[in-house]
This record gives C-alpha cells, sequence and structure tokens, in this order.
C-alpha cells in the first residue's frame, strides 16, 4: 500500500479506536463510520489494561459446530438488544496494521464480537440473525425512538 494509504488508514483506526471507547463499546466495523473498507477494531479488556486489536481484511477460517447465545447490541441500532445464535467459536485471520498475517481464536464473547465485526463488513447487522418477528419488533422500535428523537429536537 502507498505511504500516504497506510497515513489515512493509521488516522481511521485512530480515529476508530476513540469512537469505540468512547460509545463505550467493544468493537467497531469501517462500514459504520461510512468508510467501505474491511476493517474493524476491537478491545474486549477494561479500560485500565486497554488491548486494541486491528482487522484488516479479515476471514473467518474455522466455527465450531457448538452454538453459543448471548445478548447482542450495536452502536449502529442505538438501545436496541437481542439473543444472537452463532458459533461458539471462530478462528479469524486478518492482517495488523503493519501488514503482518494473523490469527485470533475466541470463545465467549471475544466469539460473538468477532463474528459480529466481520457481519459489518458485509452489510450483515444482528437483527439479520433474528425472525423476522423480532427483527421488525426492534425495528419497529428504533424507528419510534428516532422519531421521538426528532420530535424533542424540534421542541428546542
Ligand atoms: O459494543 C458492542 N458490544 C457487543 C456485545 C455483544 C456482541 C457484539 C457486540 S459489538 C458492539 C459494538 C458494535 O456495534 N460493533 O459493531
Ligand atoms: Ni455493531
Amino acid at each position: 500500500m502507498a505511504a500516504a494509504d497506510d497515513a489515512a488508514v493509521r488516522d481511521l483506526v485512530a480515529r476508530m479506536f476513540a469512537t469505540m471507547y468512547h460509545a463505550p463499546g467493544i468493537g467497531l466495523a469501517a462500514p459504520q463510520v461510512g468508510v467501505a473498507l474491511r476493517l474493524a477494531v476491537i478491545d474486549l479488556a477494561p479500560d485500565d489494561k486497554r488491548t486494541p486489536h486491528v482487522l484488516i481484511n479479515p476471514e473467518i477460517v474455522a466455527v465450531s459446530k457448538e452454538l453459543a447465545t448471548r445478548e447482542e447490541g450495536c452502536l449502529s441500532l442505538p438501545n436496541m438488544y437481542a439473543d444472537v445464535t452463532r458459533p461458539a467459536q471462530v478462528k479469524v485471520r486478518y492482517l495488523d496494521i503493519d501488514g503482518a498475517r494473523r490469527e485470533i481464536q475466541g470463545d465467549g464473547l471475544l466469539a460473538a464480537c468477532l463474528q459480529h465485526e466481520l457481519d459489518h463488513l458485509d452489510g450483515v447487522l444482528f437483527v439479520d440473525h433474528l425472525s423476522a418477528l423480532k427483527r421488525n419488533m426492534i425495528l419497529r422500535k428504533l424507528a419510534k425512538d428516532q422519531k421521538a428523537k426528532e420530535q424533542t429536537a424540534g421542541d428546542r
């Protein structure tokens, strides 16, 4: 990659971590900030021992047969939460910020977060894993919240 691209990507990554920590969230994908790159950042560690990971062109290379269900939320669907069932463990291959090939294997929250972020790169949101009934309930609630927010803004 060209040096200018490299600086632009580093700058994007820094802004994505700032946005994610501020939210606060444990992951953020480039498409969530309007950037069409296959890039995501994650950090599941507590604030006092941050462990940032930058995933460039990440690919799932293995998933467990075993499934796990946990509650997910998404910074792109504020205040919406639902139980999502996914493979319990995944292995992801990616390039780090220095272009080095890396692998991360995770279960629990890390497995859910990795799959959630990789989904974003393909335009998939956690609600797309729910039944149409549950998805519509959440999307209606989101529209209602949005309308209430616009109303409040109009009152000012
Ligand atoms: O902050 C987040 N928490 C979370 C919890 C369970 C499963 C996935 C996530 S990712 C989410 C931030 C986000 O929306 N990333 O795209
Ligand atoms: Ni999300």
